[in-house]
């Protein structure tokens, strides 16, 4: 059963369409998405599907294979449901709805019901906020009429857990659910939204992305991630520019005298990264995959010892899958928890496997799922 089956078996009355969005794996780029400079993520082929019925009254009701309990709100309450907060995981299909609804004022909504089935693994770093965002968002803008398109869906999405959920994220992980094409990643310039689908071709290399879910909780709502934001934002003003897209490395120098220690390395982070992000894009256009390796070790290595938002169970994956034949790893997504992503030939899948699940048995972490991703669709109705 896929996730479009399960969510057309929950649904309590025959559906007027099932839409679906994926998850997705960021290859490189890392918070630099609200520093409006360069990301480069993959959709992945684990989904989210919404299949809606249509009501004969105003209410929106969402249910999910992911709570026992489903959530109704008239549509006419939606604005203080939101206000009040505490929807918990209905936060973001409700927010969604009332997002959309901002940003498409000529939409013409009327009651649903919504099943989410999800593929997606929950707090794996992969998204599946994004994933339900992205269903939800695709769903409601054909069944209301709202007429918008992949990027102002995305955008919806991105207010929806800005404003409704309260996660200060950028717009990173929607535009990548929405946008993923099958074996490419997208390089999107958070500032001007502008996209290119850049072919990946890890397939005919004999390369595979493995996924090491550590399994060890983040919440991008809470502590790490907004402070780091902060910090970024500090160094922004030190420089009197809009945003850390406006330095380049050879602001660094200057950098380093006019700050304090920990806002420098914040700085250096994402004004490296960005330029990684670059690199990674050229060197996979002139010589293909292998030659990546190294600039995903060097964003790790970044966000570990100037950004600080990796755990010793993600470098424990990424030192682990290295010494098994990777040719590159990194985190991936916001941090402090979540997945490692490692690049590696397809027939040392099974060993590099067997070594991170051992590492983590003699370091006492809990056994993390291992697994490998396919860069693969975005946004799409299947129904
Ligand atoms: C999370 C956020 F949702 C993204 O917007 C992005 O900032 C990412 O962390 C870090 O690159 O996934």
């Amino acid at each position: 059963m896929t996730a479009v089956d399960d969510a057309r078996a929950l649904l309590a009355a025959p559906a007027v369409g099932v839409w679906s969005a994926p998850g997705r794996a960021n290859l490189i780029g890392e918070h630099t998405d609200y520093n409006e400079g360069f990301v480069f993520p993959f959709a992945i082929a684990q989904r989210t599907a919404a299949a809606v019925a249509v009501r004969s009254d105003d209410v929106i009701r969402v249910r999910s294979t992911f709570a026992p309990d489903a959530v109704e709100v008239p549509l006419a309450e939606l604005d203080a449901r939101i206000a009040a907060e505490g929807l918990d995981w209905a936060g973001y299909p409700l927010g969604v709805a009332w997002a959309l609804l901002r940003e498409a004022p000529d939409a013409t909504p009327r009651g649903v019901d919504i099943a989410l089935a999800s593929e997606v693994p929950v707090g794996a770093g992969l998204s599946s906020s994004a994933a339900i965002e992205g269903a939800v968002a695709s769903a409601l803008n054909d069944v209301w009429n709202a007429g918008l398109d992949k990027i102002a869906l995305a955008r919806v999405g991105r207010i929806a857990e800005n404003d409704a959920v309260g996660a200060p994220t950028g717009i990173m992980d929607q535009m990548a659910s929405m946008l993923g094409v099958a074996d490419a990643a997208t390089f999107l310039d958070c500032r001007t939204l502008e996209t290119r689908p850049v072919t990946l071709g890890f397939t005919p290399a004999g390369l595979a992305i493995l996924v090491v879910d550590t399994l060890v909780e983040h919440a991008h709502s809470t502590g790490g991630y907004r402070e780091r934001r902060e910090a970024c934002e500090r160094g922004a003003a030190a420089f009197g520019v809009p945003s850390l897209r406006d330095l380049t490395v050879d602001d660094l120098a200057r950098a380093e005298e006019i700050l304090d220690d920990v806002t420098f390395r914040r700085v250096r982070h994402v004004v490296t990264e960005n330029q990684r992000v670059l690199d990674t894009v050229a060197a996979l256009e002139a010589d293909g995959p292998r030659a990546i390796g190294d600039l995903l070790v060097a964003s790790h290595a970044s966000m570990r010892d100037d950004f600080e938002i990796s755990v010793p169970e993600l470098d424990l994956a990424v030192e682990t899958t290295l010494a098994a034949g990777a040719l590159g790893a990194r985190m991936t997504g916001g941090g402090f928890g979540g997945a490692a992503i490692a690049l590696i030939p397809t027939d040392l899948v099974p060993t590099a496997t067997d070594a991170v699940r051992a590492a983590f048995a003699a370091s006492r972490f809990r056994t993390p799922n291992v697994f490998t991703v396919a860069p693969s669709e975005g946004a799409r109705r299947d129904a």
